[in-house]
């Protein structure tokens, strides 16, 4: 079993490679349909998340896609299970457990995620599916008294009873606490919290013997929220970030996979550039985007098939693109070429 949990995480922390968060429940992919002129239904969602898993050469700086529950028991127009087209090109496939967010019991304005019932019998369909890891997101809203120290316990347990259950089950977790940049607090509050909440889970990873060698972080980058008048430029998001990982995050753990949170797709990039310029870490510092990478995919794809090469070509710019900031080589003039 722990051979199984290695093999997957080498799989997955490889130099100049990300993952790809294709795990949209079906409210939200909706709506990012919707802002395209696309009407979401079972068959769009498979003829969108085909094209994705079969871009060709995504394999060189994708490692692993995270895929919703629907997903996972599609098959492409031959009949191949979209799982198997990932994993094909050398892209682990995963999948997102989590069962959505309600609001917390006793603690106004913040949120807990449930789908731990039943959850370690669930990964006896996904493991035959294909699936070889898994992901689970807290969401944290940032205000001068958001989050509660109620809500950051909260989560943290469940966070680390998933990844508990995954790693018994043979599945590396990935542990997604997301601190959001929707509100008008500077950097420095996003970091205090950041903190905070990043070490009320690496605690609680702790209580739960979850093995830090065989799991991935995924959490957000420390930046201003998006109402806060003064922004940050990359190297100060950079170290922000960095200084926040540095105290929480135990150099056992492999990979630190950030996510993209309302990001431009150029931003990310950026900052994730930024963050690998910064030099050696104990962890790879890498992406699993969901809208910084598919962004520019959905614009060029509008729901047609006549569109699916330029929509393959736009995720796999964004890849490339990512994969160079994975290694601190990326430069805004590679934006300009194909
Ligand atoms: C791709 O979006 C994921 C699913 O979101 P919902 O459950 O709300 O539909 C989401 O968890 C995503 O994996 C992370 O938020 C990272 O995506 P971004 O867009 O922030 O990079």
């Amino acid at each position: 079993m722990s051979s199984d949990l290695q093999a997957t995480v080498e799989a997955m922390v490889r130099p100049g490679r990300g993952l790809l968060a294709a795990d949209e429940s079906t409210p939200t992919i909706a709506k990012r349909f919707k802002a395209v002129g696309v009407e979401s239904t079972e068959a769009s969602r498979r003829a969108y998340r085909s094209l994705l898993v079969a871009t060709p050469g995504l394999g060189e700086h994708i490692s692993g896609v995270i895929l919703f529950e629907e997903t996972l028991g599609q098959k492409a127009d031959d009949g191949t299970p979209l799982a198997q087209v990932a994993a094909s090109q050398g892209i682990v496939p995963g999948i997102k457990v989590d069962a959505g967010k309600i609001a917390l019991a006793h603690a106004p304005g913040d949120e807990i995620t449930q789908g731990l019932d039943g959850l370690a019998k669930r990964f006896e369909v996904y493991k035959a599916q294909g699936a070889r890891f898994a992901k689970w997101r807290a969401v944290y809203n940032v205000s001068a008294t958001l989050p509660s120290w109620l809500a950051m316990q909260a989560n943290a347990e469940s966070l680390a009873r998933y990844a508990a259950i995954c790693q018994e089950q043979g599945i590396v977790p990935i542990v997604e606490p997301e601190v959001l940049m929707d509100g008008d607090n500077d950097i420095a509050r996003c970091a205090q919290v950041t903190e905070s909440v990043l070490g009320e889970v690496f605690h609680a990873l702790r209580r739960h013997g979850v093995v830090l060698e065989h799991m991935i972080l995924k959490p957000n980058m420390v930046v201003p929220g998006k109402g806060c008048a003064k922004q940050a430029a990359p190297g100060e998001v950079a170290q922000a970030t960095l200084a926040v990982l540095r105290r929480c995050v135990p150099a056992a753990v492999p990979g630190i996979f950030f996510l993209s949170g309302g990001q431009s797709p150029q931003e990310a990039t950026a900052n994730l550039d930024a963050i690998n310029r910064a030099g050696a870490q104990p962890w790879v510092l890498s992406f699993s985007y969901g809208r910084a990478l598919q962004e520019t995919v959905l614009q060029a794809w509008q729901g047609k098939a006549a569109n699916i090469g330029a929509a393959q070509a736009a995720l796999a710019k964004r890849a490339r693109l990512n994969g160079a900031a994975c290694l601190g080589r990326y430069d805004a003039a590679m934006e300009a070429g194909a």
